[in-house]
């Protein structure tokens, strides 16, 4: 059975559809809308009790979590084609960035992406879970969420000096994570500071276009 993939656009699972498509992968996709409550609704909850997207269905298996995704697809589809590390430390460093930019980068992105006004690209749609009316918007907590996106710009950057790519060859981790700093680029993060990362993300797009 192909590989099902629950998608919403501009969200989180555009990651997922850079990573897919960059794998060359197969699927079927299912579009959800999530100013609709669509992805709230009791049948995809018990697809993903989070009510959330992305989500693939492999084999059987439920995945959801876009590090995760992007984990599994890389080592079942990424490796013979020289798109991720084969088992070893090149492997760990992988897991690293892509968890960190899920944990620490795209964490501080929602932060953001709650916290400035919904006519923004990037920013939460309205009915979805994460969406704060204007009452409970903190200008704050955006300040905070933006310090903390500059230090995650840092680490990228100082990471991105003298290589080209996060592992030095280009992988499917360079395609996750370049996706979740374009998301903050587009919520209006400077690059001005950081010509590594800059750069880097232009090869990358310019690798995708
Ligand atoms: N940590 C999750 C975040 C996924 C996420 O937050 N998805 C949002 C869109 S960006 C969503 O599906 N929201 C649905 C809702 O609020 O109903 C991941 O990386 O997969």
């Amino acid at each position: 059975m192909a590989l099902q993939f629950y998608f919403a656009p501009m969200s989180t699972a555009e990651v997922t559809d850079a990573v897919i498509r960059e794998l060359g992968v197969t699927c079927e996709r299912i579009e959800l809308d999530i100013g609709k409550g669509e992805t709230r609704s009791p049948e995809f909850l018990k697809i993903n009790p989070n009510g959330r997207v992305p989500v693939i269905v492999h084999d059987g298996a439920v995945i959801w979590e876009s590090a995760a995704i992007t984990m599994y697809l890389a080592e079942t589809f990424g490796v013979e084609r020289g798109l991720y590390p084969e088992l070893g430390p090149k492997r760990g460093e992988a897991m690293k960035w892509t968890v960190w930019s899920n944990v620490v980068l795209a964490e501080a992105g929602g932060r953001l992406a709650a916290n400035i006004d919904p006519g923004v690209p990037g920013s939460t749609t309205p009915g979805s879970q994460d969406h704060l009316d204007e009452k409970n918007r903190s200008a704050c907590e955006a300040a905070k969420a933006k310090a903390d996106i500059v230090r995650c710009f840092e680490i990228l950057n100082e990471a991105l000096s003298g290589r080209d790519f996060l592992l030095i060859e280009y992988t499917v981790v360079d395609t996750h994570v370049q996706s979740l700093a374009g998301w903050l680029v587009m919520m209006g993060a400077d690059l001005e500071r950081f010509p590594h990362l800059a750069a880097w993300i232009e090869r990358v797009n310019r690798r995708n276009s």
